[in-house]
């Protein structure tokens, strides 16, 4: 395969139990090293801490990550929940306090001279994930990556954002501590599950 058929995956690192930097730096590590191989950091937003939707009532710590890949989402979607486990997540109560929770929110395929988005509607993973258009403390950090590239349908995460009320607004500061950009990888990947 050809290095320009990597595809784009982009993760939304959230949580909101013990200490949130510490769990979303880790998070990012794993990523980046746990399986090098198959995935690759290429990009780390700023942190945001964000009012909680839902039933919590602790502040989110949220960010969103860039990987290239060759792997199918699945493949994607069970890295991301390994890491999870790993810090010690534990699925209870939809929307509970969590210390780590990554989504798939979208992956987009080399289409020159652009990108389009992978759509898939399977059990337990939907992409671009549904949420995405309306929660901004996915949509800031992911602009903070992609600015205002069209990445579903010709939207931008600029767009989405315009369109979102005041009142739909989570994000109370930018966080002065950021992700590890020592995580960035340069160099070709591999493949998935290839050795
Ligand atoms: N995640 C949720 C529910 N509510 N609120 C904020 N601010 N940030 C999140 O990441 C978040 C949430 C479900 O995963
Ligand atoms: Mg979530
Ligand atoms: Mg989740």
């Amino acid at each position: 395969m050809q290095r320009d058929d990597q595809l784009r995956a982009f993760v939304a690192v959230g949580g909101n139990l013990g200490d949130r930097l510490a769990t979303l730096r880790s998070a990012v590590h794993m990523l980046g090293h746990d399986h090098p191989a198959e995935l690759r950091v290429v990009g780390v937003s700023p942190i945001y801490e964000t009012r909680p939707i839902g039933p919590s009532v602790e502040p989110f710590f949220n960010a969103v990550v860039e990987l290239r890949t060759r792997c199918a989402p699945r493949v994607v979607l069970d890295r991301l929940l390994a890491i999870e486990v790993r810090h010690g997540r534990q699925r209870g109560r939809r929307w509970d306090a969590r210390t780590l929770d990554l989504d798939l929110l979208l992956m987009l395929r080399p289409t020159p001279p652009g990108w389009v988005a992978l759509t898939v509607r399977e059990d337990g993973l939907q992409l671009p994930h549904p949420g995405l258009a309306q929660r901004d403390f996915v949509l800031v950090p992911l602009a903070d990556l992609v600015g205002d590239e069209p990445v579903v349908d010709g939207r931008s995460p600029a767009s989405w954002l315009a369109a979102l009320a005041e009142g739909e607004r989570t994000i109370l500061r930018r966080v002065d501590e950021g992700l590890d950009g020592g995580e960035l990888r340069e160099g070709a990947q591999p493949g998935c599950g290839t050795p």
